[in-house]
Formats: structure tokens, sequence, C-alpha cells
């Protein structure tokens, strides 16, 4: 039996509202609903094939790059450009949902901290 979708892919399928500020036919992005930065965005793949960057890398390279040139025009659109980026990778690396996203965090880090 397949597992139940995540989160995700109930906001990717508009099951569940959230604050989308970007999608094109691979990725969605909208804001977290904890954001611990100023700007605080995820980046998440329509496909919920890949539970974690790990997945995806191996698999996708191509789709791994895109979402990280999505990250970019973000931090453009919403800050000043610089921005960090975080995949959690796994329950010990503090990762809660298992449908790989990027978190886009920009607008105003403090230096020195790891997010
Ligand atoms: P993590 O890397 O798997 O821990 O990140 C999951 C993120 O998803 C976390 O930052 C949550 O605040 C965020 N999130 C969300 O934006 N909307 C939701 O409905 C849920 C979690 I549940």
């Amino acid at each position: 039996m397949p597992d139940a979708p995540t989160i995700f892919e109930r906001i990717i399928a508009r099951e569940i509202p959230a604050d989308i500020v970007y999608e094109d036919d691979a990725v969605v992005a909208f804001r977290d609903i904890a954001p611990q930065a100023p700007v605080h965005l995820l980046v998440v793949p329509r496909t919920a094939a890949y539970p974690d960057v790990a997945a995806l890398a191996d698999a996708d390279p191509a789709l791994l790059a895109h979402i990280i040139a999505v990250a970019k025009r973000l931090a453009a659109e919403h800050a000043d450009g610089d921005f960090r980026l975080i995949f959690n990778s796994g329950e010990g690396a503090g990762q809660t949902v298992f449908h790989v996203h990027a978190h886009v965090l920009a607008g105003g880090l403090t230096e020195g901290t790891l997010g």
C-alpha cells in the first residue's frame, strides 16, 4: 500500500491552503508556516518520489539544480538576493516532512547561525 500523502502533496494538490509564491511544471514554492528568518520559503518538487535531497541528487540532479535556480530567483524577488539554502536530510537532522524540500532563508539573516 502506498504511503499516505505528506502535507506537501496536499498543499501542492491545493487540498490545504498555503501562501504559494511561485510555481512551474516541476516545483511549487510557499512560505514556511513557522518562519526562521524574515523570508523563509520552501521549494518543493511536485513529484513525491524523493523523500530527501540525497535520494533526489542520486536520481535527478537536474531537478535539484532547478530547485537551486528557483531559490536564487525567489531570494532576489523577496530579499536582496543573498540566501541560505538548507535541506534537512533524515530524522536525525531535523527532517519532519519526507518529501524533499529546500528551505530558502533570506532577508536579514543573523550572522553565524545555520538556521
Ligand atoms: P523539515 O526540514 O522537514 O523539518 O521542514 C519542514 C518544514 O515544513 C518546517 O519548517 C515547517 O514549519 C514547515 N511546514 C509548513 O510550512 N507547513 C505545514 O503545514 C507544515 C510544516 I505540517
